[in-house]
């Protein structure tokens, strides 16, 4: 019998491979090799579009290496006969962790303490200025799936009072509900976005929603950097219309505006939510779960179309 052959990133292709390789065939997604594939794995920020697929005839199976499947054409892959998996569940509490830890280190200055410290300052006598608690906001969350609940219940525990938007009211949740993002901005101090990309999330966030933040609002991006109006974000942070802001994802990856690098109030990350060991193991086992259940005829694990 011979063997799949599976298209890997090449970034992820190291760590993939002593996972799968016995038995199948890998080749670099990129090359040409990548026309004989039955499955793609696929980089976090390349688009997968209906040219791509057209260019792999064998493709049956697109497994993505992150919950956010915004860089897949599902409707192209769907109108092919192609399935397209996920990986849910597995960094919920991971991305949840590094929400919580950017709201924290905004308020409390965590990264500008550290910054400080490493120079001498504080050694030297210089002054530094009080931070702001972070217990006890008035947190809105835009989003409230799997990770944004993850969210809501380790902000409860720090006494924070959790409102949500999102395209419906959601049974069984009993924090307040915001048809709408200005309004859920106007209710709150931090605003945490947990939004998945694509073009029904673009530039979501803009002047109207920071102005409705306000010159105390905090904001915080764990989900896709295209729901920010990032020169609207630049320009509210620049003229103090919002107090601050943690950023782990960006409209152009790994592009961030050069003016956020000067500034204390934010606290940025590189795109690193799910990146701890434990949950990128994780996640690779379970894009390996997917690609072996395919070729074995069995149901998939984490079906996205
Ligand atoms: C991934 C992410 O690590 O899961 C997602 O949607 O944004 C990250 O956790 C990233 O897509 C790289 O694969």
């Amino acid at each position: 019998m011979t063997r799949p052959t599976i298209a890997v990133n090449a970034a992820l292709m190291p760590r993939i491979a002593p996972l799968i390789e016995d038995r199948h065939t890998l080749v670099d997604a990129d090359g040409p090799d990548a026309r004989a594939a039955i499955a793609l794995v696929p980089g976090g920020g390349s688009a997968v579009d209906g040219a791509v697929m057209d260019a792999m005839p064998g493709l049956e199976l697109i497994a993505v290496h992150g919950v956010g499947y915004d860089s897949v054409d599902v409707g192209a892959a769907t109108a092919r006969g192609i399935r397209v998996t996920n990986t849910p569940d597995v960094l919920t509490d991971d991305v949840a962790d590094l929400a919580v830890a950017l709201m924290v280190s905004v308020y409390r200055g965590i990264a500008t303490g550290d910054r400080l410290v490493r120079r001498g300052g504080w050694a030297a006598g210089e002054a530094f200025p009080l931070g702001h608690r972070a217990s006890g906001r008035r947190v809105g969350i835009a989003g409230l799936g799997r990770i944004g609940k993850a969210i809501a219940r380790r902000l409860e525990a720090m006494d924070c009072t959790i409102a949500y938007s999102g395209r419906h009211r959601q049974e069984g949740v009993d924090h307040a509900y915001h048809p709408d993002l200005v309004s859920l901005a106007s209710a709150v101090e931090t605003l945490i976005l947990v939004l998945p990309g694509g073009a029904a999330t673009d530039r979501l966030v803009g002047a109207e929603v920071l102005e409705a933040l306000g010159p105390d609002g905090v904001l915080i991006n764990v989900g896709r950097g295209n729901a920010v109006d990032q020169p609207a974000l630049v320009a509210a942070l620049r003229e103090g219309r919002i107090a601050g802001a943690g950023l782990d994802v960006f409209a152009d990856e790994p592009d961030v505006p050069g003016e956020l690098l000067g500034m204390d109030q934010v606290v940025l990350q590189p795109h690193r939510g799910s990146a701890t060991v434990e949950t990128r193991g994780a996640m690779l086992d379970l894009v390996v779960a997917n690609i072996d259940a395919h070729v074995a005829g069995r149901a998939l694990p984490t079906p996205v179309n």
